[in-house]
């Protein structure tokens, strides 16, 4: 039994005690509601899904770089580390010097695991930036392209309305009604990227309901708003928001419920929105009848909903989810529109937030200082992508794109270098994707754990745990900064990835560069101490690193300034404008209508998504986040594995549709569609909207036959079915939370699942 130690991660702190191959986890002693998803370092450590020694891809190695279509179906060769890191500096150095920094990849988009330094998708970057002079990147992240590219236009950065918007303390006290579009769910708050040492969404919601604030819920499934909200569900069809509240603006209008002085005093373009959903150019009325037909709420419930709102203090919040869909744009704006028509925008408790809920971090107050994050050096390459299109950056090199307001071309890739995420979990038509992968010359990733990303990968290089190495975790919205102490010793063979970019950047000549020679501890007492300066400069002297590395946490000074941009916009418009180009809230936007986008003009409208339920696939399919586990992060263990059926990812379905399929509660189902298929275990439930199926994502891709046209899935990644395309030519997101399917009962064999089966190298290497 080992010393306990604390540590944290991206779903809460606590301390962890070795014993033998498991971990023993007391969850931090502050959390009021610690999360459950700790449970899966239990038994994570030495599992068989582990990585434990570099190997290299058969074709790569004997045929050398170059497009290979066995990615995905290849064998491996276990190679030393003297060969594995000689091999990674070689072939960069390869297509460094042939084609220039402009054809490597180093988004490396994903999560990775707590720890400031560690944080494997800045060591990428700067590796790239120290010793080829940079590399190709993305922007913006698969959670929220479409509103990070749309708020700024219309309000302010997302971080000013997501992390400092409307307060849960602000919401426990002032609001009277909580609309959110997308529901509240507890499981997803449960996660910040950094950390999260308290959780206390739980608390606030009950404290709002005690004083009589009404959560309604608007989403296909009941479950998006947690018990403690004592609230209500409204039922919605997928994707279909942007016509409801439509529906109740033009409801508010009709009955002269809108605040016409708000709306003009404070914002741009209310006129011509009323055009619109007066149908005066096309003749479509976008009222409450109209509304029912497309989202499948009852005219007379749109109705009384828009006349509950007026006159309350309303907060309108727009889950990430909403966005995450052809047209993702639209719901986000409108809800903004609906919080002015009702004049709530800068009252306490009242106005707009954007995805309240969604993540820990949301809603919350600020570090005065921070923990800072590695530098990342300077990048020298100007090409980057919208972070979701990147299998249409490897299948269609050289060609233009839209994206928000220019065009821009894909660059030529050729080689994609992956630490801290994984794209075979969360980009979307994975057949597409292995055959935008099957284009590189190369692909390296650095893993824990063997992925589907790992096994596509020409060389895997093991990294380690943060629970095998030493770390700070901290996040800007976290009072509490934890010195992270290592449990366990590496397992196998994994480095850290600071350390195999080291010795890659040596083989270089460019060792000093990238570690500006310091080792790990040197690097944490180094940006330690940066902090500690800036908190001497406003007089919150902390210890020194050995005092703080020793007592493990330390609390910061903190600003509860949520919702200020708006309080001060609303207190005088003219002397605090918005960062918009007129200052106000844009209901139209002069700038995105003069980017003559079809699929996103001047001022938001409802454009049905073109993919729509069919004779063929009736259903749609909602893919949203894992309750057990953070997307794909240790699917393998413990409290994740809890949670599958036979071995599999769990969907939801309504008794109705499963009676019209002869479908019963536990059968193994498929779901397809024309991009692939996959097998879930179904559960039945009334708590869904009838025809709507919810299947979450994060379960490690299996295809059956990985070189298929129409892979099958065998253990339920709904990634399989989801299409690949942008949620419009504004900000090209990702679109993957929904999709068209059919289901239908499986009696056949497709063999036990794999995902996590260890790798076993056909060879070794002498
Ligand atoms: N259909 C559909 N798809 C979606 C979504 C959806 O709603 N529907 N949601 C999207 C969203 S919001 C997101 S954010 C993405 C998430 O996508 P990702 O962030 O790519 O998912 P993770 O599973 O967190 O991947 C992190 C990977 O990093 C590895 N890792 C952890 N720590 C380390 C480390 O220290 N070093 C190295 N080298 N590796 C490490 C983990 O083992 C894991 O494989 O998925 C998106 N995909
Ligand atoms: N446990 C856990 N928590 C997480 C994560 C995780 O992987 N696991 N991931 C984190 C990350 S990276 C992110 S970005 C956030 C994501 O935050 P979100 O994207 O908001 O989370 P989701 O669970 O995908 O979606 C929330 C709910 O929206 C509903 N919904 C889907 N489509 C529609 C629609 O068209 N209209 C309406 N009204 N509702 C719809 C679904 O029922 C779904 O349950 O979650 C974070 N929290
Ligand atoms: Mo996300």
């Amino acid at each position: 039994m080992s010393a306990p130690v604390i540590h944290s991660s991206h779903w809460g702190a606590f301390t962890a005690q070795r014993v033998e191959n498991e971990l023993n986890i007391i969850p931090f002693s502050a959390d009021p509601d610690p999360s459950p998803l700790l449970e899966n370092f239990t038994d994570a450590l030495t599992h068989p899904a582990r990585v434990t020694q570099p190997m290299v891809r058969r074709g790569w190695l004997e045929e050398g770089p170059g497009p290979d279509d066995r990615r995905g179906a290849d064998e491996y060769i276990a190679i030393s580390w003297e060969q594995a890191l000689d091999l990674a500096a070689k072939e960069l150095q390869r297509v460094a010097e042939l084609y220039g920094p402009q054809a490597v990849f180093g988004g490396s988009y994903g999560w990775s695991s707590a720890g400031r330094f560690h944080h494997a998708q800045s060591q990428v970057h700067r590796f790239l930036n120290t010793t080829i002079g940079g590399y190709v990147r993305s922007v913006w992240s698969y959670s929220s392209a479409a509103a990070s590219v749309i708020l700024p236009h219309i309000v302010a950065p997302q971080d000013e309305i997501s992390r400092r918007g409307v307060s849960w303390r602000e919401i426990a006290e002032h609001s009277d009604i909580i609309l959110a579009f997308g529901g509240l769910a507890l499981k997803n708050a449960q996660v910040a990227s950094g950390g999260m040492s308290e959780h206390t969404e739980r608390g606030y919601m009950k404290q709002a309901a005690r004083r009589g604030a009404r959560f309604i819920s608007v989403s296909p499934l009941r479950s998006d708003l947690p018990d403690a909200a004592a609230g209500e569900w409204l039922p919605i069809t997928p994707g279909t928001d942007a016509a409801l509240i439509l529906a109740l603006l033009h409801t508010l209008y009709q009955h002269g419920l809108t605040d016409e002085d708000f709306l003009a005093r404070y914002c741009t373009g209310w006129p011509t929105l009323v055009r619109y959903f007066q149908g005066e150019a096309d003749g479509i009325v976008r009222n409450a009848a109209w509304a029912e037909a497309i989202c499948g709420i009852p005219a007379s419930e749109i109705i009384t909903l828009a006349q509950r709102l007026h006159g309350r203090r309303v907060l309108v919040t727009v889950a990430h989810a909403l966005q995450r869909a052809q047209h993702g744009e639209q719901p986000v704006w409108l809800g903004l529109v609906l919080a002015s028509a009702l004049g709530q925008p800068g009252l306490p408790g009242g106005g707009y937030t954007y995805a309240l809920g969604a993540l820990g971090h949301y809603g919350k107050a600020f570090n005065r200082v921070s923990f800072p994050s590695l530098p990342q050096g300077k990048n020298g390459v100007e090409a980057l992508i919208p972070v979701a299109r990147i299998a249409d950056m490897l299948l269609h090199p050289g060609e233009p794109f839209q994206f928000n307001g220019v065009e821009r071309h894909y660059p030529h890739i050729r080689l994609a270098w992956w630490a801290g995420g994984n794209p075979f979990h969360h980009h979307q038509d994975l057949a597409r994707l292995r055959r935008a992968f099957c284009r590189l010359d190369t692909l390296i990733v650095h893993e824990h754990s063997l992925t589907a990303t790992a096994r596509h990968a020409d060389l895997i290089l093991p990294a380690t745990m943060t629970l095998e190495r030493e770390d700070v975790g901290g996040a800007p919205t976290d009072r509490h900064l934890f010195a992270m102490h290592p449990v366990a010793k590496p397992h196998g063979e994994a480095r850290d990835d600071f350390a195999i970019f080291r010795d890659i950047a040596a083989r270089l000549g460019k060792e000093k560069a990238f570690t500006e020679g310091r080792n790990v501890r040197e690097w944490l007492q180094h940006l330690y101490q940066q902090m500690q300066q800036k908190l001497a400069e406003i007089d919150h002297p902390v210890p020194d690193f050995d005092h703080f590395w020793q007592q493990g946490v330390l609390t910061l000074p903190q600003v509860d300034d949520g919702g200020r941009l708006m309080r001060r916009f609303r207190a005088d418009p003219l002397a605090n404008p918005l960062p918009t180009p007129d200052g106000k809230i844009q209901i139209f936007s002069a700038v995105i209508d003069r980017f003559a986008y079809a699929d996103c003009p001047g001022h938001p409208v409802w454009r049905e998504p073109d993919e729509q339920p069919n004779p063929l696939h009736p259903l749609w399919l909602i893919a949203n986040q894992p309750a057990p586990r953070l997307h794909s992060q240790l699917d393998y263990a413990r409290y994740s594995a809890k949670h599958k059926q036979q071995g599999k990812e769990v969907c939801l379905m309504h008794p109705e549709d499963a009676a019209a399929r002869e479908i019963s509660e536990g059968d193994i189902v498929m779901l397809h569609n024309a991009r692939g298929a996959l097998l879930a275990v179904v559960n039945l439930s009334v708590n869904i909207k009838p025809g709507v199926v919810q299947l979450p994502t994060g379960a490690w891709y299996d295809p059956v036959d990985p070189k298929a046209e129409r892979p099958l899935c065998r253990h339920g990644n709904p990634n399989v079915l989801t299409r690949d395309i942008g949620t419009s030519s504004l900000a090209q997101g990702c679109s993957g939370q929904i999709t068209v399917i059919q289901a239908a009962r499986f009696t056949g064999d497709a063999g036990p699942v794999q995902a996590f089966s260890p790798l076993i190298p056909a060879a070794t290497r002498e």
